[in-house]
């Protein structure tokens, strides 16, 4: 699947980042979404593979493109089989955010990007649109640092596991009223908080990297975008877990249906049982193969967003794949103009 997609999802992401740059700073995160939406979609459609959109815009009726259950790729038309090798008939699950952090991007904010992950059918988890609660931590505190533990035993747990002091480490946490206690414990704990507005997925994954100075992700954001920092993740080896919020009265927002009872009911609909369970990276994106992309659309702490200059941008994007156990950046020139021009090297 890599050697097929590898290079590919690359354009996907920088086309979808490139797009949404465009907006970057015009104050209006919807369309920062939607053309993002337009041009990963239209990238991908250009791909020999037959894909399934698994975490997307929403679903069919109120998302016109990349809706969970789209098909995606040119082996998904119906006399495939006549132009696709076998390789690229295998269907393939995908899990997208086009521009994740569409409020960073319309305020020019740092940590906004294009993002994916890619599984064989069935690698990953197809998340209700609920909430998650999240604890994403470098790989040296993998498995000993635990969500159900609270967060000052977690903080005793890294500062042993990463060798520091509590008040060296730097934990990521949204700012949201939801989380006040949260940030409280923290820094009585003696760690420090950095606070963002949003874009909980870059948080998650710079746990995965040493030299970022962030040591942890504590919090609640969405479900779908937990099952892409998962599979960046379990990639890289680093602890992710999480579990889905779905009391209204926790995440203090009426975005996930009018009372918990209900939502429960939901998700027995879904297939989900047990509506308190952890899951883990492995969990979250269980495939044998998987693979994760990403293109900054404003710079952040992993990637430099989108430069433009006459006749062109300049994107940095991450591909990271638990096969050939692989993290590459990748730096890219887009010469979008016809007449070829000197290209500036940094
Ligand atoms: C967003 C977004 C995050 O979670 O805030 C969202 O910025 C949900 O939280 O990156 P709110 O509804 O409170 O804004 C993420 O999308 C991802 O988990």
């Amino acid at each position: 699947m890599e050697a097929t997609l590898g290079l590919e999802i690359i354009e996907v992401v920088e086309k979808a980042a490139i797009a949404s740059a465009r907006l970057m700073g015009k104050g209006d995160k919807n369309e920062a979404d939607r053309v993002a939406v337009e041009a990963m979609r239209e990238r991908m459609n250009q791909i020999h593979m037959r894909g399934r959109i698994v975490i997307g815009e929403g679903e069919r009726d109120d998302a016109p493109m990349l809706y969970i259950g789209e098909e995606v790729g040119i082996c998904t038309l119906e006399d495939a089989k006549s132009y696709c090798n076998p390789d690229e008939l295998i269907e393939i699950d995908i899990a997208v955010d086009p521009c994740e952090g569409t409020n960073l991007c319309a305020y020019g904010q740092p940590g906004s990007m294009a993002v994916l992950a890619i599984s064989e059918k069935g690698g990953l988890f197809a998340a209700p649109d609920f909430y998650m609660n999240k604890l994403a931590a470098p790989p040296a505190a993998k498995g000993k640092v635990d969500i159900r533990k609270s967060a000052t035993e977690n903080l005793k747990i890294l500062s042993e596991c990463l060798d520091r002091a509590i008040d060296e480490l730097v934990v990521v946490v949204m700012k949201r009223d939801r989380h006040n206690e949260l940030i409280k414990e923290i820094r009585e704990a003696g760690a420090r908080v950095r606070l963002i507005s949003d874009g909980d997925v870059s948080a998650a994954i710079s746990c995965g990297f040493s030299g970022t100075n962030i040591h942890a992700l504590m919090g609640i954001g969405a479900a779908p975008e937990g099952v892409i920092s998962a599979a960046a993740m379990r990639c890289l080896g680093g602890h992710f877990q999480g579990q889905l919020i779905y009391d209204p009265a926790i995440v203090q927002t009426g975005l996930i249906g009018e009372s918990k009872e209900a939502n429960i009911e939901r998700l027995t609909s879904m297939g989900i049982h047990d509506p308190d369970k952890v899951y883990e990276a492995e969990e979250l994106a269980s495939g044998e193969t998987v693979l994760f992309a990403a293109c900054g659309i404003t710079s952040g702490t992993l990637m430099e967003g989108v430069r433009f200059f006459h006749g062109g941008a300049r994107t940095q994007s991450l591909v990271i794949s638990n096969q050939s156990k692989t993290a590459r950046f990748v730096d890219t020139i887009h010469l979008m103009d016809s007449t070829p021009k000197f290209i500036q090297l940094r």
